[in-house]
């Protein structure tokens, strides 16, 4: 399709697994993060557009948006994906830990969807694909924070979707299980993790699914995890 898609977060991990295949399937993909080098990498594969931006930057957001619509005049899609997290007793977080979370995780897809939904409600049209996680819907030790930044990203998206399904825009939220990226400092690729572990594309298969989905269908949650996973 010649459809226009932001993917935040596409410098690696699940980000870079889904704009590489939206532009394979034939979308225009606008690639967001704060590494410049990797995205001009990641742009070149997918002859799409590489935009340098801090999702927790309204500025930059705003820009996002708006060089987007110079370069290609259209906007379809946002895939709203880029989140950090990291994991300690409660009392162990710093302060300034659940700020950064926060900041990414919330104001990060808050700014990016207030930026977005203007246009897509004029345009009657649009698709908003959120990467949560399956810990927003449970919890577990150590996960504080995390878990409370992906739940209110939740709460944030389910809300959203009530506002803007009047103006025939959909908001898919995926809640992926364990996956090996780059998430938390880790190093992805790890054989013992194969078993226990999702893959990034395995993320981006799940994003083209609600992608796919008939004018009249939309996929409102979508849970995936490894079978080894229980939850
Ligand atoms: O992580 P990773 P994932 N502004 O670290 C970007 C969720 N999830 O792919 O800015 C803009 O490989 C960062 O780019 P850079 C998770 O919560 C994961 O696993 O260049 N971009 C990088 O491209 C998150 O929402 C698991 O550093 C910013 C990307 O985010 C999503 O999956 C399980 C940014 C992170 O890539 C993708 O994470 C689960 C900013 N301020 C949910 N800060 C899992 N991996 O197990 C970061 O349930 N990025």
């Amino acid at each position: 399709t010649n459809q226009v898609a932001i993917v935040t977060g596409a410098s690696r991990g699940i980000g870079k697994a889904t704009a590489l295949l939206l532009a394979m399937q034939g979308a225009s993909v606008v690639a967001v993060s704060r590494s410049t080098d990797e995205l001009e990498e990641l742009a070149h594969k997918t002859r799409g557009l590489a935009i340098t931006a801090d999702v927790c930057d309204e500025i930059d957001v705003q820009n996002v948006v708006a060089e987007t619509l110079r370069h290609y005049g259209r906007l379809d899609i946002l895939v709203c994906n880029a989140g950090v997290g990291s994991f300690s007793p409660l009392e162990e977080f710093e302060s300034a830990e659940w700020d950064r979370i926060f900041d990414v995780n919330v104001k990060g897809t808050f700014l990016m969807c207030k930026a977005i939904v203007p246009l897509f409600k004029e345009q009657r049209r649009g698709h908003i694909v959120a990467i949560a996680s399956d810990v927003a819907k449970r919890t577990f030790p150590n996960g504080t924070v995390y878990g409370a930044s992906k739940s209110a990203q939740d709460a944030m998206l389910g809300s959203l979707r009530k506002e803007v399904r009047p103006f025939g825009i959909k908001v898919s939220t995926i809640y992926p299980g364990l996956v090996d990226t780059y998430f938390n400092d880790r190093q992805p690729g790890n054989p013992e993790l194969e078993k226990t572990h999702l893959k990034p594309s395995d993320i981006a298969q799940a994003v083209r699914y609600v992608l796919e989905a008939p004018a009249h269908v939309v996929v409102d949650e979508l849970m995936i995890h490894p079978i080894t996973q229980e939850w």
